[in-house]
């Protein structure tokens, strides 16, 4: 983790020179009035955030052939409430493209999903069509996630923040938070249990959206999350390992 946020932090920076946040600001999709997916998870049965992603450096290659464009489309015909789409290419071989050519074949809600480490990125999703954007608590101090979770809501953005221990989400529990997700994936040591959302899910108070993240792979673990109050349920490689993943997601 602290190799990803190094790169992020040098990446943002080269970006910040070539490109500044008042040129972000004229883009077109800068004015668009999101969706929410808060809203469209709380309204939903199933809960499904279907998720592109190419490779994880936990998993390499898990789709190399899928266009994101056939993707989100599959998607959201299958009726999932959103969808995540990774934005990092060195790590996970996603781009801001991908977000762009996913916001213009859909509706449904978009989340950003990227290792953010700086305010610009939460520019940058806005001015490529984000709804959403994640935070990962591993990553930032208190100070920064009160900060990027404000300014995320001034862009009328929807923030999810994502923790892994008991003591990430205690700083976490902030009013511009509109989900909270348990990552049942360990960043550091690519572990995966789904005890940690039946786990952390108790200490989460009601006023957030409960997503639970990574390594879901049927109905029964849903049904085995749903009470415990989770809304949200955040799906990449059961869906993309297949060859066409929104049919994927409509099974
Ligand atoms: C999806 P999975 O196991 O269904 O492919 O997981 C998603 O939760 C995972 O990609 C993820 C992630 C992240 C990726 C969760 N948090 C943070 C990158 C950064």
């Amino acid at each position: 983790l602290e190799t990803i946020t190094a790169y992020k932090h040098k990446e943002v920076a080269a970006k910040k020179n070539a490109f500044p946040i008042s040129l972000l600001e004229q883009a077109p999709l800068f004015d668009r009035t999101p969706n929410s997916l808060a809203t469209a998870l709380r309204n939903s049965h199933t809960g499904i955030i279907a998720e592109h992603k190419r490779r994880s450096p936990s998993k390499s290659l898990i789709n190399a052939s899928s266009e994101v464009q056939d993707v989100a489309s599959g998607y959201e015909t299958a009726g999932v409430s959103g969808m995540s789409v990774l934005t990092d290419t060195k790590f996970f071989g996603g781009s801001l493209d991908d977000l762009l050519v996913a916001r213009d074949a859909v509706k449904f809600p978009l989340l950003r999903k990227e290792f953010i480490v700086d305010p610009y990125q939460i520019f940058e999703a806005k001015a490529y069509g984000a709804d959403a954007i994640l935070l990962i608590a591993a990553c930032l101090s208190n100070y920064q996630l009160k900060e990027f979770s404000e300014i995320a809501k001034q862009l009328s953005l929807d923030v999810l923040l994502e923790v892994h221990s008991k003591e990430e989400l205690d700083r976490s529990l902030l009013p511009s938070v509109d989900m909270l997700g348990v990552n049942n994936r360990n960043l550091k040591t690519f572990e995966v249990s789904i005890e940690m959302s039946k786990t952390l899910a108790v200490d989460i108070p009601n006023d957030f959206v409960k997503v639970s993240e990574s390594g879901i792979s049927s109905v029964e673990t849903i049904k085995e999350l749903k009470p415990y109050g989770f809304q949200g349920f955040l799906i990449g490689e059961n869906f993309m390992k297949t060859t066409h993943p929104g049919k994927s997601a409509s099974e």
